[in-house]
């Protein structure tokens, strides 16, 4: 998979050298390649923003070296080695105004060959500049949550990070993104203990220590649902709502 990044702040994105998503680039299962938005500014100051059309606080960024910068990837894009039919990269604009990125759209995006991530700072880009790529391809604002990011910079690596991991064999054991919260059947994930089985006088679950695999995981199912239901009882399946403390469907 190919990700291009554009953002007037490339140093966020040193993060993703780090860890498993570093291993995979240098594997080459993923290809990020980060650009300053500032290279595509041409005035002595570099100029990304102005202020907003009509009037009101903070500054807009300008659709010009926004322009530039998404054509010249764009352009490369073409050019490289895209199969006959496939599809044009996919624009990705983070912002507290998209829709809400889920775990759904991550497996989605994994798919894709090419994604391009416009992160936008201040008070936004220019509206003219998604309706131009909308115009020319696909085109997508996306939220990761309901609260508010000084830019889209943290909110494109969470969606790469979330993203990139599902791509195949950068997650070395596939069995373990079977399991976890939202994947399957939705329930958040059970707790997890290891070793010293008494630390500070707390004792790792006696039934995890019991060498019953059928009980062992009758217990996680109960607790992944205890959970949901403390926490996020939104996320409980139909059949397992408003049922008493303790009991469920497996019972
Ligand atoms: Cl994608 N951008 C910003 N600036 N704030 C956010 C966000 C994105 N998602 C949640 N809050």
């Amino acid at each position: 998979m190919r990700i291009d990044v554009v953002t007037i702040f490339p140093g966020y994105f040193d993060a993703l050298e780090l860890s498993l998503l570093g291993k995979a680039r240098r594997r080459g299962l993923i290809d990020v390649r980060v650009h300053d938005l500032r290279d595509s500014a041409h005035d002595k100051h570099r100029t990304v923003d102005d202020t907003p059309s009509g009037g009101g606080a903070g500054m807009v960024m300008t659709p010009e070296p926004w322009g530039e910068a998404l054509d010249a990837i764009l352009a490369e894009g073409a050019e490289a080695d895209r199969p006959a039919g496939e599809p044009e990269p996919l624009l990705l604009f983070p912002s507290p105004a998209g829709e809400v990125f889920t775990q759904r759209m991550a497996r989605e995006l994994a798919e894709e060959r090419h994604l391009v991530f416009g992160c936008g700072r201040y008070e936004g880009i220019d509206q003219r500049v998604f309706d131009e790529y909308a115009e020319r391809g696909r085109v997508r604002l996306v939220s990761i949550g309901d609260y508010v990011l000084n830019g889209g910079e943290v909110a494109a690596i969470a969606m790469i990070e979330a993203i990139g991991r599902l791509v195949p064999g950068v997650v070395g054991n596939p069995d373990s993104l079977v399991e976890e919260s939202h994947e399957a059947d939705g329930l958040l994930e059970y707790p997890s203990y290891t070793k010293p089985a008494v630390w500070r006088g707390r004792e790792v679950p006696p039934v995890l220590l019991s060498g019953d695999h059928a009980a062992v995981e009758a217990w996680r199912r109960e607790q992944r649902i205890e959970r949901t239901r403390r926490v996020r009882p939104e996320l409980l399946p139909r059949e397992l709502r408003g049922g008493a403390p303790g009991r469920h469907a497996a019972d």
